[in-house]
């Protein structure tokens, strides 16, 4: 045997005995671990409203309400991310339809919640005893641990956009659930939550709520609106964005969640950019496409996709379009991990995705 015969059984000796005692050496993992930039597993990835719609319909005769988890909700998973019903490594996207008089029962859990209102009337969702009315294009927040349940009077049927920080809440192992005794919670007041925060400025002087937890449930459509057009009159650019935040304190909406609303002129086209996080838009209104790292989604009202961390993410609309998102931005922010680039000229587009 030469040295370096030697030296290789007794390495392999080594590796066998670290594994024998769950030890594991960096030095055969460092590229898996830390590649230069993130690789996410997240992909790209696109669901068609009138598929999820049929889809839907279909589920409403034969799954009723109460059959597994009291909600009819359609998950969109991701198909990078190992047959998970997650729409990126961070957060959960889902369309939830809720039939004419049905009513899905009161119960809470630590991973926090966003409707937005996709469409249909006369639903509301109570939150901690406050029914917050649903219209089209209304946000309502449903934060951590509090009490909610939905309830549609009227005759029609609604689908609205779930999002939550359910896979992140999962990945830190804090998932509690506690389901209410009996059906619906009580509702003490309706839309109690807006009287208290009537527009910008103006709010009680003493704070009842601690600053962590958003007094306002619900953000009427009407307001995001006219403060869309109002950005975009003072942008004068190709497209506006406005934040939706916690009256109190300017943060967002929920810790973990970022809610955004984009709106971008017809027949013109947005700057580039990556950012780090994730985020699943929703096209509440019109039509266009979007460009992810050289992949083109066209897209229609309704239809839902998800941008990875750190893909290049470009919009360009046919019809002047609005477009709701929801990310993980908040989290990656406190936390320090916040980047974002901007790219001068349009990506090289090397296909077009193909919905299922
Ligand atoms: C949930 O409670 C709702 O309350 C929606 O409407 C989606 C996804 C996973 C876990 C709980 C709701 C959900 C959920």
């Amino acid at each position: 045997m030469t040295a370096s015969d030697t030296m290789e059984v007794g390495y392999d000796e080594l590796c066998g005995a670290l594994a024998a005692k769950d030890l594991q050496p960096l030095w055969t993992q460092s590229g898996r671990l830390m590649p230069q930039v993130p690789h996410p597993r997240t992909l790209p990835w696109l669901w068609k409203w009138h598929t999820m719609l049929a889809l839907a319909e279909r589920a409403v005769e034969l799954v009723p309400i109460t059959r597994g988890g009291d909600r009819r909700v359609l998950a969109l998973a991701n198909p990078g991310l190992g047959g998970m019903p997650y729409t990126s490594t961070t957060l959960w996207g889902a369309i939830q339809y809720l039939g004419p008089h049905e009513s899905a029962p009161a119960h809470r859990h630590t991973p926090s919640a966003i409707r937005f209102v996709m469409n249909g009337s006369g639903v509301w969702t109570t939150v901690d005893g406050d029914a917050c009315d649903m219209h089209p294009g209304d946000l309502i927040l449903t934060p951590n641990w509090a009490w909610h349940d939905h309830t549609n009077a009227g005759d029609k049927p609604m689908v609205w956009f779930d999002g939550l920080d359910l896979p992140f809440v999962a990945h830190l192992e804090s998932i509690f659930f506690e389901r209410y005794e009996g059906t619906n919670q009580p509702v003490l007041a309706r839309n109690a939550s807006e009287e208290r925060f009537p527009g910008p400025g103006i709010r009680e002087r003493a704070e009842k709520t601690s600053a962590e937890r958003s007094p306002l449930l619900r953000y009427p459509w009407e307001t995001t609106d006219r403060a869309l057009d109002a950005a975009l009159a003072d942008s004068g650019g190709p497209a506006a964005s406005v934040t939706f935040v916690n009256p109190v304190n300017g943060a967002s909406v929920i810790p973990t969640l970022g809610c955004e609303m984009h709106r971008v002129v017809a027949g013109r086209r947005t700057t580039v950019d990556r950012r780090t996080g994730s985020a699943i838009y929703v096209v509440y209104a019109g039509s266009g496409a979007s460009v992810i790292d050289g992949m083109r989604f066209e897209w229609a009202t309704g239809d839902i996709f998800v941008a990875p961390s750190w893909s290049k993410v470009e919009h360009e609309a046919m019809e002047t379009s609005t477009l709701f998102a929801v990310t993980d931005r908040p989290i990656v922010e406190a936390l320090g991990l916040y980047r974002e680039e901007f790219f001068d000229s349009a990506q090289l587009v090397t296909g077009t995705f193909e919905p299922k």
